[in-house]
Formats: structure tokens, sequence, C-alpha cells
């Protein structure tokens, strides 16, 4: 009895469905003919290389074909049988015979072959690349279509990604919180490093390198200069030491003052040789420990970080002192864009563009600077930042938000792609029709090489990482579109779906369904038709359109939203702030016509009247009103549809994600009932009939108070 009850327990807790094997979880094929099919092609692989990513691959393989094929796995190193899976780089002698250099010739550095092929006279599957990673890229591709059982008999892909640096950025701290990080710690446990190396290390390499990431930045861009203190980077080599064989470089970021605070220097202007000789000397000490070092990512100047202009210098004056102590070693920085000053009289959503637009042309051949998705801050839905476009001798890298600080952080469910997509396929007009953002981003537009894209990651210790299942999703999405912006969001994310729960279409349709109408729904109960930055004060947890008279203007909610009582938005045309003189003609013509202006940013360009006609025929008042009910309405459906496959799959991820939709409902509820109630105060008009009427008054609203909310 005691015996049974033991087994009993290891079972149930081999099979703790807590969301940590996220999308790579290569359980048996469940289709049999597809299964038996696949049996057929891969009898034995053939893994042809020797290096620490070829280990890697062999323990992908072996880890992943036993589990999806439900047999032990054997590797071979000849070709006597029908059914090789060959896995080897472009200069193997097997892949030098086979003749495929025109084929190889169509594929980058990091891309990737896979073929149906014969060699020796036996059926073979060839996975093939130019370099170590890609082979592994390749791997994880294979794997995926098995995992989504997709016909493997006949194999003609060649895949390469469209931009090179495909990055994570962290904003952990080096006390192991994360700055808008909703699920748990940081992973970096920098105390224990470099001596201790946690399991979770390689997982999370792993899983980066499954979706093409290439490279980490570690620490937060509001920095510590610590981290380059020698103690600090022998722990940095030992992360970059077990990531290096997943293709994944480190990055850290610099504190432009390190050379007074860890340097004893009088000054960290840089302009001054002493300061400049630091710097020089301090990549020499972090090449030598980390040789290949990706480089720095700096936020310089902005919300009180330290930057040349403390000094009177510019930013690319700061960037290219930076860009040639690493040069030599090959490293880059990335310089971010996101800099405002609420001394500076103009509005925020100007500043960037200000001060970079004119420095275009004036950085180092290794200098990036990095943007924002759009020119404000990560709100659930902006206008593509005026920048894109705007800066054609500079490569500029994306950087995007998968924390969801500003869309509900971790207890709402928000598929991002669509977001992401929707910045990505905007056109900026800048060389013409169909210039689009993605082809500045990834080059095409003005024939850069050096190219990048980056997202604010969302793990943590979390053992589903992401702390909502959910927000895995958007790390796997981000990964796919860095790889290939052209991929579309519903492909992403019946990907996801397959690999994370299942094949079964009912189960795959309800929650594409879920998925691809989340962003929009948030948007809907958050800051419809253009309305943004409504969020808590500081922690930007819930409603608070009513924050005002804070420090800073530009921190506060009616900075943004402009209510009174004539009306909502904020005039960015030539009669307001003139943001829109940033764009190219073309698109400011569009946003600055009524006629022509998408609705969904309207009052992120206008300010109008609480009567002011929609094409809907309402009124701008009942708009915002139907638009916050429908957010809610549209909630409760996703809370019935996901109800649909509770028996599809397993009883611990269904109910982890039901639990999260109540809450995401009740704060849906919350969002819609506070925003109502606080613009109705300027609009003094009726909630239209037929709606429910807010249960608590605006007050009760007013007075909510999260001390302890997460993520700061
Ligand atoms: O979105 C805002 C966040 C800050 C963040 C800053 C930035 C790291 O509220 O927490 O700081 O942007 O991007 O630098």
């Amino acid at each position: 009895m005691k015996k049974f009850f033991f087994l009993f327990v290891i079972t149930v807790n081999l099979l703790a469905e807590d969301g940590s094997r996220l999308w790579l979880r290569y359980d048996k094929i469940s289709n049999e003919q597809f299964l038996k099919s696949c049996t057929e092609l891969i009898k034995t692989c053939f893994v042809d290389g020797k290096s620490e990513t070829f280990s890697v691959i062999k323990d992908e393989l072996n880890n992943g074909l036993s589990g999806l094929l439900n047999k032990n796995f054997e590797f071979t190193n000849r070709f006597e049988k029908n059914g090789v899976l060959y896995v080897g780089v472009s200069s193997s002698e097997t892949i030098k015979e086979m003749n495929l250099e025109s084929k190889l010739s169509h594929i980058s550095d990091d891309g990737f072959l896979i073929l149906s092929t014969k060699i020796k006279n036996k059926k073979a599957i060839v996975v093939t690349a130019k370099t170590d990673a890609g082979v592994l890229y390749g791997v994880f591709h294979f794997l995926r279509l098995l995992q989504t059982q997709q016909e493997i008999s006949n194999l003609n892909v060649s895949s390469s990604p469209k931009i090179n640096l495909r990055l994570l950025n962290h904003w952990d701290n080096l006390d192991r919180t994360s700055e808008r990080g909703y699920a748990g710690f940081s992973i970096w446990d920098w105390h224990r490093l470099p001596d201790y190396i946690d399991q979770r290390y390689k997982d999370y390499a792993r899983a980066n390198a499954s979706i093409g990431i290439n490279g980490t930045v570690l620490t937060n861009v509001n920095a510590n200069a610590f981290i380059l203190t020698h103690d600090y980077l022998l722990k940095v080599a030992a992360l970059a030491k077990i990531f290096r064989p997943y293709g994944i470089k480190v990055y850290l970021t610099a504190r432009f003052s390190a050379p007074v605070e860890i340097g004893k220097l009088q000054t960290a202007d840089p302009l001054n040789d002493d300061v400049k000789k630091w710097w020089k000397e301090k990549a020499e000490e972090i090449y030598k420990l980390v040789p290949d070092f990706g480089g720095f990512l700096v936020k310089a100047n902005s919300e009180g970080q330290p930057g040349p202009q403390n000094y009177g210098r510019n930013h690319a004056e700061g960037a290219n002192m930076l860009a040639n102590a690493i040069k030599p070693f090959g490293g880059i920085i990335m310089w971010r864009a996101f800099v405002y000053d609420n001394n500076v009289p103009q509005d925020r959503h100007k500043q960037a563009y200000n001060e970079f637009k004119p420095l275009d042309g004036k950085f180092e051949d290794n200098v990036l600077v990095q943007v924002k998705n759009g020119a404000i801050d990560f709100q659930p839905r902006e206008p593509f930042h005026p920048l894109f476009g705007a800066m054609p001798k500079t490569p500029l890298i994306m950087e995007f938000q998968i924390t969801q600080e500003y869309l509900g952080q971790a207890t709402h469910l928000v598929y991002l792609a669509p977001m992401f997509k929707e910045c990505l396929d905007s056109d900026t007009y800048s060389k013409g029709k169909s210039s689009l953002v993605s082809k500045v981003v990834d080059g095409a537009l003005d024939g850069k090489t050096l190219t990048g894209i980056a997202g604010v990651a969302n793990t943590g210790t979390d053992k589903n990482w992401t702390g909502h299942l959910f927000g895995q999703s958007n790390w796997y999405a981000f990964g796919r579109l860095a790889w290939n912006h052209e991929f579309s969001s519903e492909q992403i994310a019946d990907e996801w779906i397959r690999l994370t729960f299942s094949n079964d279409e009912a189960l795959v349709k309800s929650v594409s369904k879920i998925m691809m109408q989340s962003r929009e729904n948030t948007v809907s109960y958050m800051t419809p038709l253009g309305l943004h930055h409504l969020m808590g004060w500081d922690h930007h947890y819930g409603p608070a359109p009513w924050i005002k008279d804070k420090p800073r203007a530009d921190w506060t909610s009616v900075y943004y939203h402009k209510a009174d009582s004539n009306g909502i938005g904020f005039d960015r045309t030539s009669s307001g702030s003139n943001a829109l003189v940033q764009y190219f003609p073309d698109v400011q013509k569009k946003f600055s016509s009524l006629q022509t202006c998408p609705e969904k940013y309207l009052l992120w360009f206008h300010h109008l009247s609480w009567n002011y006609k929609m094409k809907s025929g309402k009124t701008l008042w009942e708009e915002i009103c139907y638009h916050y009910y429908n957010g809610v309405d549209e909630l409760r459906k996703t809370r019935s549809e996901w109800n649909l496959i509770e028996n599809k799959i397993d009883k611990e991820r269904f109910e982890h994600v039901k639990m999260l939709l109540k809450i995401q409902e009740d704060e849906a509820v919350w969002w819609r009932n506070a925003c109502v109630l606080y613009f109705q105060a300027f609009s003094k008009k009726e909630i239209p009939a037929g709606f429910e009427k807010p249960d608590n008054t605006l007050d009760y609203y007013m007075k909510l108070d999260f001390p302890y909310a997460p993520g700061i």
C-alpha cells in the first residue's frame, strides 16, 4: 500500500502541469497516422558536429524525438537504412556532396534549410545551415513541425531571420527585483553566481533559442554601475558561458556616470580623456572575460538617468564615446531614444524626435538608436513613433514591451502580436507609399545590415515563467516576429496553441478566438478611441484618469486626456501641440483630418466636443461609453469560450487561466466604471440607456489605493 502511494505521488509530480515546459513539451504525437509516418521517416538520427552547440542539438533531438515518437531514440553515423535525419553544417562532407550551393546562397548565417532527400541512395531528411546556431534553429523548427503535426514527407524549407539582433531586454535589478516584472523575481541569482548555476539559465537559453532570440540584455536600463565591477563581470561571464552554445550573446546596460561611481573619476564627461580611457579599459576587461560580449544598452538623460547632457554634450557625443571604446572588440551600442523632460515646454510626444532627428548621420557605425514603438510609452494602443523613417542614416532598433506594464500586468490575458504587427505594418511614407516601419527596422528601406529588435522581457522566477500562462504567447510571438515580421498574428497564435495545449481543432479554434480579440478588447475597456496613459500613479495598475498635480505634469493622466466640460482628447494638430508635423506629409494629412484620422487614434490627435458625431452616428460621449461597456461584454464571452475547453486540457492550467479571467473581468468592470464615471463628471451626460449602472461611486474608485502593487 505504501509503495503504491509513493508511486502515485511520483506520477502526479511528473505530470504537474505548471506551465514550466512552455511550448517545448514534446508529448507523444496524438494522431496515430501521423505518428506512424514520422516513425517511418525518422528511424535514426545522424548529428554531425562536435561543438558545444552540437551537444545542445543532440540533447534537444534526443529529448524531442523520444518524446514525440514515444521511443528510445537511437543515433547513428552512417546511412545504412532509409529514414536518417541528418543534421550538420553546410561545410560538412555530407552536405558538400549534395550540391546545395544554390539553396545555401539564399540563406543568411542564422538561416537554415530542411529538405527531404536521398543520401547514399537512402531516404533522408537533412537539416543544415552555415553556422552551428543556424542548425540549432533548424532543429527547433523541425521539432515544431512534428509538434504541430505538419506533413514531413516532402520537405523543402528555407528560412532566414529578417532582423539580425533579436534581443530580450531585462529590466532586472541586482537585488533581483524586476522593474515592471509581474512574474516573481529576476531569474538572475547574482548573489550565488558565478559558482552556482541554476538549471533555469539553461532552460531560459533553450526557450529563447527555440524562437530565434540571439541576445539578452541582463540588466535594467535604469542602470546600476555595480554590474561593471570585476566581481559582477565574473558573474556575467558565467551566464555568457551558459548561453553561448545556444547562440545567445549577453549585453549589459551602462550607467553613464559609472566612471564617477565606480571609477573614482571626478567626471563622466564623454569628451574627457580620462573618461574615454576608463571606458576603453573597462571594455578590455569585459572582453577578456566575455570574448563575444554583445555591447551596451544605454538610457541617458531620461527619467533621472545621468547622461552626456549633464556635461553639455549631446546624445551622439555620449554614444560615440562608448562606441569607440567597444569598437575594437566588435561590440555595439544601443542608445535609447526614450527621452523626455518635464522642464521642456513641449508635448512629450515631440521630444525624442526633436532631440534625435538632428543627430541622424552623426553616430558611429556601431551605434543603433533604440526607439519604442510609439512616442509616449507602451500604451495599449499608440500610433507608430515618428522617428521611424526619419533617421535614414542611423540603424533603429524597435523596442517593444512584452511585459504588460500598461496592459493588465500578469492578470490580464492580452495577446500582443496584433499590437506588434499594427506598428510594424504602419506606413511611414518616408520614401513614398509602402515605407513600412518593418522595412525601416529590417534595414530593407535604407539598405542597412546592422538591424535589431528588442522586447522588454516578461520572464521571472514564477514556475510558468511569465505569471499568466498566456504571457508565454507574447514571449513566443515576439521571437517569431523578430525572426519574420511577415508572419501573421493568427499563424503565430495557431502555432503557440498547438505547441502549448494540443492539436485538437476545436480547442485551437476557441483559444485562437480568445487570443485574437484580446488586445482590441483590452483597448476598449482601458483606453478606447486614442485615449492614453490613464493608469494608476507610478505602478500603472488599474484606472486613474483623475491623476493630476504631481511633481511632473507628463506623469499625470490629465496631461493626456485633457477632458473638460467642452470635450476630450489631446490636440496634436497645428491648432494644438502640432506633434503631427513630425510625421511625413501623407501621414500628417491622414491623421490631421477628422475625415481620415482612424477613429482608433482620434483622441490621440484631436480634442473634440462630447457631442462630436462619430461614424457610427453616436456622439463621442456615447461612443466612449459603448467601448467601455463592449470591452466588458466581450470579456464575459471570453470567459464562456474558455469554459468550452475544460475537458480538452489539464485541470491545472485550465483553472489557472479561469481564475485569472475572472480577475480580468472584475478589473475590466473597474476600468469601465471608473473611467465612465470620471468622464461623466465633465460631459454631464447620462450613461446611455440599456447599460448597467456602475455599482460604486467615483469617489469610491478614487480612494482605492495599492501601495504594494507589483513591478516597481
Ligand atoms: O515605461 C516606462 C516605465 C519605467 C521604465 C521606462 C523606460 C525602465 O514606467 O519603469 O524604466 O519606461 O522605458 O525607461
